[in-house]
């Protein structure tokens, strides 16, 4: 059975003369073993809430989980998808995507990524077990990794949570082969990736990958554990392969048509390239029925329940909003208008939350050790413990690049609207996890404060500059910047309702006045920018802002007016969501025939489009400084009479 694993590696990568054979060949005897008697799936209903996850953290392996997904049975996974792997439009991507084809349950492909991931999606299952029982949440989550996706630094922050959470019923299989790209393992680690895992408080424990037997025992024991559990399995790379096995050069390139027939005869696979014998398919056939029972037996367990709880299981599964979250923030929005409080963004956000997480039982919030910063955890909220999953705030601990990643997981697994903060200059710190959640659709909510050189005194280290232009670079990410409670209120509404894209809610350190100070039932931030202040006759200039200059906006379009230069001020706290509307809308946003001047504490880059060429832009050039904010404002020209300066130098030129 494992060779059916192999041959298909062997001739698919072949075929497409390009991909990584050495991985699937020698990880087959683990997969088939995981997969045949362990790993708790219906091919048949992929969706199954309380399936057991499998990831396949070393994703260049692709062809592994795409092989076994076509032995198993799942529908999409035809054979002609197999000879089709790596070309456009199939579902065998070159790496696994989520979303292309049924039981990909992450993409991976960055190494580290996937284990890291992982993570959330056990400490998903925990945490859904805690609210709904184990009758209806109880599996485990399976990694298949490499050296590669444990020497990733990730990976550090991933198991050293899992270990603390003790998450027991995740179980790292670990493809233990001492080969990497360059050669040997050995020429660039010598640490001890057991001790490492123990020391994290996992179990650790080293087997030979191909012997099923031990696989098996591995295994069985590591269900058992009260502790996440890494088995190293001791492989050969390319196993089968007569003269690559064993070396670098069956990791990522075709084995070659004369390997190939040595690889078949010395596994004594006669059958020919993409021809699976019967009996060896009906044995794997079998084996993806296996589950069918279980299945059933769960879904008569969910139709148990009482309609109230089975309902709201279903309703978060599929990722809907309760519909009484709508009205608690349309409520909320009117006390605010009212009220007009002069609060950061930060602390707005803690407001919204405190809202939101009355009415939203989806959420789970957290930070990196910034809880007090990033006003996150709202009142009430309960810190999860590895002896009560019951809460709904992680202490992701500094472990922003592990937190994004866990998100990830939480968001794939079902049941969870994940939200977590840190500092908006350490979205560098988690990138590579943001691109992933864009890159598959996930809804994870990045809370980033400190979002400007107006966090003041902690000096340029701390102070973004180049990251809101950078991550509005990023397709399929909504990055959020409010200036007042009301529109942080709209933006989280916002964040919640994309279903299908990540947010980042970039919210400052410092207080900001109220500048919504008229009730709108609509939402005005949903098309990204709206006119906030009109001019008292035809405007002669737009002044647009984001966040907290959108005060200074305000401010310099009064003094203008005053100097008799009727000026309009447009807050536009999502370029994403504005790109997106119709050109015309934009120019009657962005003011026809007026100068615009963009006002952001951050750089340029990005801004020019809607500035014009007759427009102006005040904001950063370089790196900021450590000053009190008010100074650093004055000191980097961001103020009112700048704006008014560059617009009335722009009005002159113009003339
Ligand atoms: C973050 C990241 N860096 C680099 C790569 C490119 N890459 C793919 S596999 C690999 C390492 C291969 O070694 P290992 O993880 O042991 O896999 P194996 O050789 O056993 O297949 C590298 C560097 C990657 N996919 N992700």
């Amino acid at each position: 059975m494992a060779n059916a694993i192999r041959a298909l590696a062997m001739d698919a990568v072949q075929k497409a003369n390009s991909g990584h054979p050495g991985m699937p060949m020698g990880a087959a005897d683990i997969a088939t073993v995981l997969f045949t008697k362990f790993l708790k799936i219906d091919p048949r209903q992929p969706n199954w809430p309380d399936r057991d996850r499998f990831v396949l953290s070393a994703g260049h392996g692709s062809m592994l989980l795409y092989a076994v997904n076509y032995l198993l049975g799942y529908e999409d996974m035809t054979i002609e998808q197999i000879k089709n792997f790596r070309q456009l439009g199939s579902i065998t991507a070159g790496h696994p995507e989520y979303g292309h084809a049924a039981g990909v349950e992450t993409t991976t492909g960055p190494l580290g990524q996937g284990i890291s991931t992982a993570v959330g999606m056990a400490l998903a299952e925990r945490l859904l077990a805690a609210r709904f029982g184990e009758k209806i949440v109880d599996h485990f989550t399976y990694v298949l990794a490499s050296d590669g996706d444990l020497m990733e630094g990730v990976s550090h922050e991933a198991i050293g949570l899992a270990g603390h959470l003790k998450l027991s019923r995740l179980i790292v299989l670990y493809d233990d082969n001492e080969i990497t790209i360059d050669g040997a393992l050995s020429l660039s680690e010598s640490g001890d990736a057991l001790k490492r895992f123990e020391a994290a408080g996992w179990n650790a424990t080293r087997i030979d990958g191909h012997n099923p037997a031990e696989i098996a025992a591995a295994i069985e024991k590591a269900q058992k554990s009260d502790r996440p559990s890494l088995i190293a399995c001791r492989t050969v790379i390319g196993y089968g392969a007569p003269n690559k096995r064993g070396k670098s050069s069956s990791h990522g390139s075709p084995l070659g048509d004369d390997e190939i027939v040595l690889a078949r005869e010395t596994l004594h696979w006669n059958a020919e390239p993409f021809v699976i014998p019967n009996e060896t398919l009906d044995a794997w056939r079998i084996a993806g029925l296996r589950n069918v029972k279980a299945r059933k037996n769960w879904e008569e367990q969910l139709a148990a329940l009482p309609a109230e709880t089975r309902i709201d299981f279903e309703r978060r599964i599929a990722g809907d909003l309760p519909a009484d979250l709508g009205k608690a923030i349309a409520a909320f929005k009117e006390k605010l208008v009212a009220e007009k409080p002069k609060w950061a963004t930060r602390k707005s956000s803690e407001e919204a939350l405190n809202i939101i997480n009355s009415v939203l039982p989806d959420t789970i919030g957290g930070s990196a050790d910034l809880t007090g910063s990033n006003n996150t955890r709202s009142k009430g909220q309960q810190a999860v413990t590895a002896e009560d999953f019951s809460g709904s705030f992680i202490h992701y601990g500094i472990r922003e690049h592990g937190m994004a990643a866990a998100m990830n997981g939480l968001a794939l697994h079902k049941g969870f609207i994940p939200y977590s903060g840190t500092f908006l200059v350490f979205t560098d710190y988690c990138r590579p996890a943001i691109r992933l959640s864009a890159l598959m659709g996930q809804r994870v909510i990045y809370v980033m404060t400190h979002d400007s050189i107006g966090l003041g005194e902690d000096g340029p280290t701390h102070q973004p500059v180049e990251h809101l232009a950078s991550l509005r670079a990023m397709p399929n990410l909504l990055v959020f910047r409010p200036a007042d409670a009301v529109e942080t209120l709209e933006c989280w509404q916002l964040a919640l309702e994309s279903k299908d894209a990540p947010s980042i809610l970039a919210l400052s350190r410092q207080n900001l006045p109220a500048v919504r100070t008229e009730n709108s039932e609509k939402n005005l931030c949903a098309r990204g920018a709206y006119e906030l202040v009109p001019a008292s006759s035809k405007a002669k200039v737009s002044l647009l802002a984001t966040g907290s200059e959108v005060e200074i906006a305000v401010a310099a379009q009064k003094m203008l007016e005053k100097e008799g230069i009727p000026a309009r001020v447009v807050s536009m706290p999502c370029l994403d969501l504005f790109d997106r509307q119709s050109s015309d809308f934009q120019k009657e946003i962005l003011g026809e025939d007026t100068v615009k001047i963009a006002i952001e504490a951050a750089v340029r880059y990005g801004w020019d489009r809607y500035i014009g060429a007759d427009g102006d832009f005040i904001g950063m050039t370089g790196f900021g400084a450590s000053a009190p904010a008010p100074e650093l404002y004055k000191h980097f020209n961001i103020t009112p009479e700048a704006a008014v300066a560059a617009a009335k130098a722009r009005l002159e030129e113009k003339s």
